[in-house]
């Protein structure tokens, strides 16, 4: 067993532990063979969080990640070696990685918020109902949890320093982190997701701060690997997050979110809690240019749950004439305003890490077309010609080609009864490829936002948009998110879920606490001389009773926007409901549609689903915020209630 030097958190600063383990990390450091970089440009907080981790996990050796086209070739060519990934021919620079079939998604059972209190991370639930918002876990356990996996971990392998900016690197929006990692997967996709490499290094060199991010694919305690291609350890998979520190730890997993910290550990879950102290929002959303026929350019930023289609949204082509859509993110929006009171926004990721089956040339061209050089996917299938292939992508193969599983196996379209490609499959790809990308995506203060977008996946009952009243109304609305549920995580089967601001598996900080953070944006906003955006839900899935989509989404959704965009010029083009506006009679484009479509249908608002939905929202709040909801909350769950039941 190796020797246990002392506590992760002991380790913020180079002054943060004790001179005996100082000393001790520094003689282990002396030893190793660094193989990129220099471990003297580093600043003396980076150096001591390498030397740290260096001591607590024993690699073999040290790679300081530059960033550059050759570090990366190398290192694919490395993994390629390992068998980790295989080349795609068909393509230019483009990878496919098979990880572990234990090792396929997000584990949100074994995700944790580390705070002194257990109120300061998540709400706490009504007795004996067991809370949905978030795992909190103590200082102690948090200790225990990384002293039992990390020690030693990294024997025998390489660990990769790697600096890297979430958002543009001289935005004064951006913020900077450190990921420690085993896995050069990893780096690579790093190098794909954020700005990472020299560029960092030589910002941080003043000895600022940064977000720590410690990352093993970790050693199971049999040290037996049953997938050398794929090292995890799924038994003890395990994500931490210390807000107080500024601190991610993450072991066991090499997957997306569980493994890239720059995404749903840094940029939403310690995002949140950044963004609750310095007054801005840190959300699960979506960034969208829209120049209408006019010329007139507005960006909106839109919350779905997970795989409910905002790459596609992100990316769409408009149906209508002469209207234009431009991308600025497909996942991740950090929300500040100017000194005028303006919103904006930036996209924090410098790539897309989508949900590959569904995406198609009819679902998505903008993502098919990005994808095709230099991108690595995950857990897709493969063809005989050097290409890939998922669900969806039925027409857009030689129907002659062999397909290859994403577990390796012979799988034939008509006949194979598992899927071709994982369900959570994923393509990684640079954002600056998109077709359609903003050319403001990259703007160092960012891009006005004019709305926000809440919804999900509704079969029935929820309208295909309607606003919100009023700013503290559309706080409500976020908090009463409802979606079935999809692959990205770990949940089994369809469930009409509450998905809160589709953050709920990403809230850094008890939800409750977050509702009083938006509802106080309002003041914020007031104070700097601005105003908030007007807030909408949509609803792109309600079905007929034939179970049959009412909508038919995609490009068609320009219709929704342009009403949107309406609303947001205080268009006279609303009518009052009890749910809040809807698009008045003839208000909506429907023109090309008619007969195609049933108006009526779309925004009927039935009167016992919305007393239905009204019970259920209130037993949420009852069981998972008792004591932590906002007053005026529940006010507007009364102030429906009561609307409702006078339809
Ligand atoms: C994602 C997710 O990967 O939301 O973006 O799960
Ligand atoms: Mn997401």
């Amino acid at each position: 067993m190796p020797q246990v030097i002392g506590k992760l958190s002991q380790l913020p600063s180079a002054n943060g532990c004790s001179p005996k383990l100082r000393a001790f990390a520094k003689d282990q450091i002396r030893g190793i063979t660094v193989i990129n970089g220099n471990l003297g440009q580093l600043s003396a907080k980076i150096r001591a969080f390498v030397e740290e981790s260096v001591a607590m996990c024993l690699p073999e050796r040290i790679h300081i990640v530059d960033g550059s086209e050759e570090e990366s070739t190398t290192l694919l060519a490395t993994l390629q070696h390992l068998g980790t990934i295989e080349p795609l021919p068909k393509y230019e620079n483009c990878w496919l990685a098979r990880t572990n079939p234990a090792d396929v998604a997000r584990v949100e059972s074994k995700t944790f918020i580390c705070t002194k209190h257990p109120e300061q991370a998540i709400p706490i639930p009504k007795d004996g109902v067991k809370g949905t918002l978030g795992n909190w876990i103590s200082p102690e356990d948090y200790e225990r949890a990384v002293q039992s996996r990390f020690p030693g971990c990294m024997k025998g392998r390489t660990m990769y320093v790697v600096p890297f900016s979430m958002g543009p690197i001289a935005s004064p929006l951006s913020k900077f982190g450190i990921e420690i990692t085993d896995s050069a997967y990893v780096v690579c996709s790093m190098r794909i997701m954020t700005r990472m490499g020299q560029e960092v290094l030589e910002k941080l060199a003043d000895n600022s701060d940064f977000i720590k991010c410690l990352h093993s694919v970790g050693t199971p305690a049999s040290g037996k690997i049953n997938m050398p291609s794929w090292p995890c350890d799924p038994e003890r998979t395990i994500i931490l997050h210390k807000p107080a520190n500024n601190e991610i730890v993450s072991y066991g997993s090499g997957y997306g979110g569980n493994s890239l910290l720059g995404k749903k550990c840094f940029a939403l879950r310690i995002g949140s809690t950044i963004a609750q102290r310095e007054g801005w929002l840190a959300e699960h959303m979506l960034i969208l240019g829209i120049t209408d026929p006019n010329g007139v350019k507005k960006y909106i930023a839109a919350a779905f749950p997970s795989a409910c289609g905002k790459t596609n949204l992100a990316m769409m082509n408009p149906t209508l004439p002469g209207y234009l859509m431009e991308c600025v993110g497909d996942d991740i929006a950090w929300m500040k305003f100017d000194s005028n009171g303006q919103l904006r926004a930036i996209n924090p990721e410098n790539g897309f890490f989508g949900v590959a089956p569904g995406t198609s040339s009819q679902t998505n061209p903008n993502a098919m077309k990005t994808v095709y050089k230099n991108t690595i996917f995950t857990n897709v299938a493969s063809t005989s010609d050097g290409g890939i292939f998922w669900e969806g992508m039925e027409n857009e193969i030689d129907p002659d080609v062999e397909i290859t599983d994403w577990l390796g196996q012979p799988w034939k379209l008509g006949e194979s009864k598992t899927p071709a490609a994982h369900p959570n499959s994923r393509f990684c790809a640079p954002a600056s490829q998109c077709p359609i990308i903003d050319p403001s995506w990259e703007d160092n203060e960012g891009v006005p936002i004019s709305a926000i977008l809440f919804g999900g996946r509704r079969p029935e009952g929820v309208p295909l948009v309607y606003e919100a009243n009023s700013w503290a109304h559309g706080v409500f609305i976020g908090s009463a998110m409802r979606s079935e549920t999809t692959a990205a995580a770990e949940h089994k089967g369809k469930m009409i879920l509450h998905d809160p601001f589709a953050m709920r598996p990403f809230f850094g900080y008890n939800f409750g606490d977050y509702l009083k953070h938006w509802l106080g944006m309002e003041k914020l906003a007031a104070k700097v001389g601005g105003h908030m955006p007007k807030i909408f839900h949509v609803n792109w899935f309600r079905k007929d009773a034939n179970g049959k989509f009412l909508w038919p989404g995609f490009g068609e959704n320009t219709r929704v926007l342009e009403w949107i965009l309406q609303r947001v010029d205080e268009k006279d083009c609303y009518q009052e409901s009890a749910i809040g506006r809807i698009p008045a009679p003839g208000a909506m484009n429907f023109e090309g549609l008619r007969g195609s479509v049933d108006e009526k249908e779309l925004f009927s608002i039935p009167k016992q689903f919305w007393l239905d939905e009204v019970e259920a929202i209130e037993q949420y709040y009852n069981n998972q915020l008792p004591q932590d909801l906002p007053l005026s909350i529940a006010q507007e769950l009364a102030d429906l209630k009561r609307r409702v039941m006078q339809m």
